[in-house]
């Protein structure tokens, strides 16, 4: 049996790729111009459609958010992220036989999502903000630590670094041990360089390049490329326009290790995934 990586009640093996499809419950989430989203609250059928069309093309995990992280986005409160995503949390993990992520940053969220089904903490702050460790911790759930520079409003203005795969590399490192030092079970984390997240372009294709150094800090790694303005930028194209340029960074980036892919085209990645898995394991 290989080796698997446990997700609360449900595990994965980590000797094959993994896809997460995108599961957005904010009203301004630009890839679904706000569909899921209906008279001021989550229209749950709309999403357990959407959840059951990315598990039937081979989602393994699928990631429930409740705040937009896009540049100038509108914060959102807690109650009101409790109120999006926490319903929703609980249907998808009564409904499918796959790991739901919870992308949040908030203890209270993390508590309640946890008390409700979830399997994983993805938190594009790598827990942060107050309280969030300790909630991880009492969770028992394995977490996501995803690199940052700066805070989502402002993170885009100038991005810098003196060599962004170390930098990435050392914060992960720190967040690893606060974690370890909370309690967390080094086993159960899952690290992510954050694509996008406070970086040029160049940044972006430094990390996917060199993305196997991070490798060697142990612990598997999440890429979420899929339709971010790195793909735009190279190609010039709208949103809706890079699925092709969205595949190519997914396969590149399962060569330099990564584990678990974060889409918003699940079949199409999950073709690219076992592709490049046959290719990895051919035997010489
Ligand atoms: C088009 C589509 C343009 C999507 C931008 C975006 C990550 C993440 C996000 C990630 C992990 C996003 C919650 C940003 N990205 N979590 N979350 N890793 N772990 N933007 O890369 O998808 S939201």
């Amino acid at each position: 049996m290989a080796n698997m990586f446990r997700f609360g009640t449900r595990e994965l093996p980590l000797d094959t790729p993994q896809v997460m499809g995108i599961l957005n419950v904010t009203p301004d989430s630009f890839s679904d111009g706000g569909q899921l989203y209906q008279g001021g609250r989550v229209a749950l059928d709309d999403v357990l459609h959407r959840a059951a069309a990315m598990v039937d093309a081979g989602a393994t995990l699928l990631d429930v958010g409740g705040e937009s992280t896009r540049p100038g986005a509108d914060p959102v409160s807690e109650q009101q992220e409790l109120d999006r995503v926490v319903p929703v949390v609980e249907a998808l993990a009564a409904e499918f036989d796959v790991v739901v992520s919870v992308d949040t940053s908030t203890a209270s969220v993390i508590e309640h999502s946890a008390a409700v089904g979830a399997g994983l903490i993805n938190d594009v702050r790598a827990l942060q903000r107050d309280g969030a460790l300790q909630a991880a911790a009492a969770s028992g759930l394995p977490v996501c630590l995803m690199h940052m520079q700066g805070q989502p409003r402002t993170m885009q203005d100038a991005p810098e670094y003196q060599d962004v795969v170390a930098q990435v590399g050392e914060f992960l490192q720190s967040r690893m041990q606060a974690c370890v030092d909370a309690g967390i079970d080094s086993t159960q984390l899952l690290l992510d360089p954050g694509f996008g997240f406070g970086k040029s372009l160049a940044h972006n294709l430094q990390l996917l390049q060199r993305l196997d150094r991070l490798q060697s800090l142990g612990a598997p790694l999440l890429v979420g490329v899929s339709r971010k303005s790195m793909i735009g930028a190279l190609l010039d194209k709208e949103v809706d326009q890079r699925l092709y340029g969205s595949l190519a960074a997914a396969a590149l980036a399962l060569v330099k290790g990564a584990w678990i892919l974060r889409v918003h085209d699940v079949e199409a990645t999950q073709d690219v995934a076992k592709v490049c898995q046959a290719v990895m394991q051919a035997d010489a």
